[in-house]
């Protein structure tokens, strides 16, 4: 696949760009986006990712996937937050997984990923983006803007750590990882995947899926993302989307 770069030293988001400019792009090519600063940067449901200038990562893939594929949007999600992980590693940080995608250091929040579709108009082929928001040199002050507990890798490790070496080693686990799937199926990734969730079974949680809030207790993880609750009536209910609150 051929990859083709876009950096902005400034953009609204690295997601809306190539939204925007998907009629431009080759259905062969990987479009990688990338930012300084976003002024528009979000993140699920349309709320503010803090994008401030020269400091973290804002990355984009873009590109189609064919309709018939059996690699999902959620599926490249789910590589799309092993590989953050896997890359925070070679940093000596170890993430977890929080459901659906976030990626959190002792329950404070590094990264998160946006993963967005839509059909191409002749129904072919997905446009898929896949949004990285990591959290590299923010410092302690600039973290205090962000209303949720939040880190950076700067604050888990004490260094500054160079943006560009950061974003070419996510690019390449990325294309690591997606490579594997091709070759030896979605099974070991959607179990790593699974690996890196499963602290949070028997969690009593609440749920806010399409408006509608849900107590209970998580039960079981699906190796397709969908999460089932134990709820506090005794019924279940299975979620594929939502805003998870431990
Ligand atoms: C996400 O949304 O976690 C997905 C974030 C994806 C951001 C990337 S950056 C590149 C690309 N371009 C974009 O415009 N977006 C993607 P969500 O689960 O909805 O979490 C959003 C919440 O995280 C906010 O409501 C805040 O509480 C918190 N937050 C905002 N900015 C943050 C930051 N820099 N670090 C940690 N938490 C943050």
């Amino acid at each position: 696949m051929r990859i083709t770069y876009y950096h902005f030293s400034s953009v609204d988001s690295t997601n809306s760009w190539p939204k925007r400019h998907k009629v431009d792009f080759a259905k062969d090519t990987l479009a990688i986006i990338t930012a300084d600063e976003q002024t528009q940067g979000r993140g699920r449901h349309l709320r503010v990712w803090h994008s401030p200038k020269g400091t973290n990562i804002y990355l984009s893939f873009a590109f189609f996937e064919n309709t018939i594929s059996t690699f999902s949007p959620l599926f490249f999600s789910q590589i799309a937050v092993l590989c953050v992980a896997h890359v925070l590693k070679k940093y000596s940080i170890e993430a977890q997984i929080k459901w659906p995608n976030d990626l959190l250091v002792e329950g404070k929040k590094i990264g998160g990923i946006l993963t967005e579709a839509e059909k191409d108009t002749d129904d072919t082929a997905t446009f898929i983006i896949l949004g990285i928001g990591l959290n590299v040199n923010m410092t302690k002050d600039e973290l205090k803007n962000i209303p949720k507990a939040a880190t950076s890798m700067f604050i888990e490790t004490g260094n500054t750590t160079s943006l560009k070496t950061l974003q070419d080693e996510i690019v390449k686990e990325f294309m690591l990882l997606w490579e594997k799937a091709k070759q030896e199926g979605v099974t070991s990734l959607k179990n790593e995947w699974l690996k890196k969730i499963n602290w949070m079974l028997s969690r009593d949680i609440l749920i806010v899926d399409h408006g509608k809030e849900l107590k209970g207790k998580i039960m079981r993880i699906e190796p397709d993302a969908s999460l089932t609750l134990l709820l506090e009536d005794g019924t279940s209910y299975t979620a594929r989307s939502g805003d998870l609150f431990l």
